[in-house]
């Protein structure tokens, strides 16, 4: 066999090892959600065949040739019983495109399709594309509403950084047929995470939003956004809400953005999102979550304080470290809850839950009320509760 062979089969079967791999839930939880292990989705994950030219005329010491920098955040979607994500994926050019993953589990065994998805473009081509969220609406059209950025035409002469963020729009019936739309027009500066509900809101379609003065400050942007569009064809938002605020020493002090499509509960409309707070190491992303009303999807009814999900271990680190980004759940219709978060702009990973336990979690986490001593006094409240418990017999053993 010649060596170009040999390195090529060293190459499949360790492929082969990492897809076929099972996933095994982590003990330490908090009750609330169980991680995964491993993570579902790496740049590895990506075929061989999309980063090696396999001709050994062209190719004969086997080289990288299109490396694969990075896969995370991932729009999610169950269909016909299988879970696909569409996953963002970044090249070692910087591009980020979109590319279907598919398992029958939502847990391990993800694999890519043959091809990434060839995005449709406007007049006014994408430089970048990232973060999809997948909506299927009451519609009929399952709506991908994604991040496009452009170079942002006033930027100085030298300033190769400074960029337009807005909301892409495409719609397709399976995944691989994609009709692009205008993009979503908002009376803010630019937009990122914005996210389509699933249901008409008095006969109109409803977005998620997130205002924000410039490309990576959301400045005046008060928080996450609400806005009706009478069609998604174009779609235009004339009158912007806020629906989730940002407030000064809190987890989403600097930026927050809602994740995928909410979930509907008896309780309400519940939402991850992700909330950014400023560090001496910069910024630190985490998720959270918030509940609306069933009745007005924009009224916040729920908002327990702190984070559910925030990077651990293996996931602080990475091309953008200190960051967990969802924008892909399946709530299964057993109750089942399958949160799919990215971990530094580097690797996708699943965490496992319940309708029940994340409403639970939701409705009766007590409130951030903003200052250390009502944080206190919160504490001592469950603390001597607790307390008293500890007094009867049944609870006693938990005394030393
Ligand atoms: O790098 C962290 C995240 O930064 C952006 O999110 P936001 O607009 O809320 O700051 C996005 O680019 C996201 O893709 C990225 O994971």
């Amino acid at each position: 066999m010649s060596e170009f062979m040999r390195k090529l089969k060293v190459l499949k079967e360790n492929y082969v090892r990492l897809i076929d791999r099972s996933n095994v839930p982590t003990v330490n939880n908090n009750g609330v959600y169980t991680r995964y292990e491993f993570p579902v989705l790496t740049s590895a994950h990506a075929p061989i065949y999309w980063r090696y030219d396999l001709n050994p005329e062209t190719n004969p010491l086997l080289l990288e040739r299109l490396g694969v920098n990075a896969t995370f955040n991932p729009g999610a979607i169950e269909l016909n019983g299988k879970i696909y994500l569409i996953v963002r994926v970044e090249g070692v050019d910087r591009k980020s495109f979109f590319a279907i993953a598919e398992s029958d589990s939502p847990v391990d065994n993800f694999k890519f399709w043959e091809y990434p998805v060839l995005l449709p473009e406007t007049d006014n081509p994408d430089t970048n594309v990232y973060d999809m969220r997948l909506t299927k609406h009451e519609d009929g059209w399952i709506y991908g509403v994604f991040c496009t950025e452009r170079k942002d035409p006033n930027a100085p002469a030298g300033d190769l950084s400074s960029a337009v963020a807005q909301g892409g729009i495409v719609r397709t019936k399976d995944l691989k047929a994609w009709e692009r739309l205008p993009d979503l027009k908002t009376p803010s500066a630019q937009q990122r995470n914005v996210v389509l509900h699933p249901e008409f809101v008095d006969g109109k379609y409803a977005f998620y939003t997130r205002p924000q003065d410039g490309f990576i400050d959301a400045g005046s942007g008060g928080g996450i956004g609400w806005g009706l569009s009478e069609s998604m064809n174009p779609a235009v938002i004339e009158q912007e809400t806020i629906v989730d605020t940002r407030y000064y020493h809190t987890i989403k002090e600097v930026k927050n953005g809602q994740g995928a499509a909410p979930i509907k509960t008896d309780k309400g409309w519940l939402h991850i999102a992700h909330g950014v707070r400023n560090t001496a190491a910069g910024l630190r992303y985490v998720l959270y979550m918030f509940m609306t009303s069933l009745e007005d999807p924009s009224l916040v009814i729920h908002a327990p304080g702190g984070h559910l999900i925030a990077p651990e271990g293996i996931e602080r680190v990475g091309d953008v470290s200190n960051v967990v980004f969802c924008n892909g759940v399946i709530a299964k219709e057993s109750g089942e809850v399958y949160i799919y978060y990215a971990s530094s702009d580097t690797r996708i990973h699943v965490a496992e839950t319940t309708v029940e336990k994340l409403v639970d979690a939701c409705v009766n986490t007590p409130e951030d009320l903003f200052r250390s001593r009502t944080s206190v006094e919160q504490r001592s409240a469950l603390i001597s509760a607790n307390l008293k418990l500890m007094e009867t017999p049944e609870f006693a053993f938990l005394k030393d």
